[in-house]
């Protein structure tokens, strides 16, 4: 058994990271757009947002990006000729709508992606479209405290009516809310939210989660609305979490911690909030705020198919003693699995844990996923004009393997988009050195270089592993 003639290979990236051209034809700020790069990207991102908010950074790499927004049709022919059936990419939420709460959009924005994907449809590769990808309008933070708040259901909702509607017959497959389960993990950057002192945390985060559960359902329903052949997907930062030892105890906290992320699913793909939310909620004090129709619109809404981004595993323990030991590879933190090996960056490299995770999605949910990030964030050097990234290419095999073995196993997937198949800006920690492209784009972290492309060693290799529809890897 083997992969689906169909089976939709290709890359993906989101227009926060590779677009740029921050403030031009109308559009206005993301949250990103205050971001700045390196050391001080922590601090900013996950410490301390709101002190982001009022500081003036020196150079914010989110602005110029890779400049997609002027390069996207030589990018395109560069996927095009790898054999790209799939292109996965995001919308900016403020180039359609600047502040958030405008009801007229920007035609200049619209018009933009029209072009994306009338280059896209030149040469037959389908648009995977991210709704929202970490770009909430700034507007929408400062003036409404983001997702909080129940009002950016009406905002969200209207932005996707407008590009379902604009876009139909050119895009089919949509997802709803990149990694949404990052809302609990890094709050500012999943909903633009900010929490006060005296806020019950997780109270605020579990209320700007249902407000955006809601939102994915309500843009699930437009969709299929406006086109009964839309697919639209959730998207989850996926990894299935392992126990340390065969300590009952750390069993459950691991059945606890992989609750944590498919907690989103469990209601994005069943339509109901599970049973375990009960006691979690009381035992920490959640009240949260349902409005009449809220449970209707979730049952009745439910997404066709299971997307999520696949890095690690991660790993756990019920110990204190042990939890000491936790280390953020990503924004998860983990303990060290002693038969792992880790990236630069400290990710864990499991591609046996992608074989798990499929599987256990697949047999919870009984939907199609679709794997649409995964890749190895690497310093790459420019060597006579390329990049010998050997490396990429055995991280990419081991995952691919693991990837068709699941497939062997009886998942349905529908097909595989690797992250950051051009180099761009990296999300966590804002750097152009921390590499996951096929193609190598001269830019570096302080936004210096010519920004050309160029062609890596994994550029030929993936175009063979398509064209061969994975049999040869
Ligand atoms: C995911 C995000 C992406 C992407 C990727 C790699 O969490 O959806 O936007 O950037 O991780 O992360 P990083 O860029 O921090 O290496």
């Amino acid at each position: 058994m083997s992969l689906k003639k169909d089976f939709l290979w290709g890359g993906a990236v989101a227009a926060n990271q590779c677009e740029g051209a921050y403030l031009e034809d109308g559009k206005g700020m993301s949250l990103v757009d205050i971001l700045p790069g390196g050391k001080l990207r922590k601090e900013a991102l996950i410490d301390n947002p709101k002190k982001a908010l009022k500081t003036k950074y020196d150079f914010y790499p989110s602005h110029e990006s890779i400049d997609f927004y002027h390069t996207y049709k030589e990018d395109i022919a560069l996927f095009a000729e790898m054999g790209f059936k799939v292109f996965r990419m995001s919308i900016s939420w403020p180039r359609i709508f600047p502040n958030g709460d405008e009801t007229t959009p920007n035609e200049k924005g619209l018009e933009f992606y029209d072009k994306v994907f009338d280059e896209l449809k030149k040469y037959n590769i389908e648009p995977l479209v991210t709704i929202n990808h970490f770009d909430t309008p700034l507007g929408l933070v400062k003036d409404y405290g983001g997702w909080k708040n129940r009002k950016l259901i009406d905002f969200y909702v209207n932005y996707a009516k407008v590009i379902l509607e604009r876009y139909k017959g050119k895009v089919k497959y949509w997802l709803t809310f990149n990694e949404i389960n990052m809302l609990l993990h890094i709050p500012f950057f999943g909903g633009g939210i900010l929490i006060e002192e005296g806020e019950n945390e997780l109270e605020v985060k579990f209320q700007s989660a249902h407000h955006q559960l809601v939102a994915s359902s309500l843009a699930t329903k437009i969709a299929h609305e406006v086109d009964t052949n839309n697919m639209v997907g959730c998207m989850l930062a996926a990894g299935d979490v392992y126990y340390n030892t065969c300590n009952p105890k750390d069993v459950w906290k691991s059945i606890e911690k992989n609750r944590e992320q498919y907690f989103f699913i469990d209601v994005q793909s069943r339509g109901y909030y599970p049973s375990y939310t009960e006691r979690l909620f009381e035992e920490n004090n959640i009240n949260l705020k349902f409005e009449d129709g809220d449970k209707e619109i979730l049952k009745n809404h439910t997404v066709d198919f299971i997307s999520f981004s696949y890095y690690s595993s991660r790993l756990t323990s019920a110990d204190p003693e042990e939890l000491k030991k936790l280390e953020a590879g990503n924004a998860f933190a983990s303990l060290k699995n002693p038969y792992l090996e880790a990236s630069e960056w400290g990710w864990q490299i499991d591609p046996i844990g992608l074989r798990v995770t499929m599987n256990t999605m697949y047999d919870r949910y009984q939907k199609p996923l679709f794997i649409v990030e995964n890749g190895l964030g690497a310093v790459d050097v420019l060597e006579n004009e390329t990049v010998n990234d050997d490396y990429r290419i055995a991280y990419m095999k081991e995952h691919l393997k693991e990837m068709i073995e699941a497939v062997k196993d009886g998942v349905e997937l529908l097909g595989y988009t690797s992250w950051g198949c051009i180099d761009l800006v990296s999300a966590g920690t804002g750097e152009m050195k921390k590499r996951y492209g096929f193609i190598y784009v001269d830019r570096d972290n302080e936004g210096k270089g010519t920004n050309k492309r160029y062609k890596k060693k994994s550029f030929e290799w993936y175009k063979n592993v398509i064209a061969t529809n994975g049999e040869e890897l």
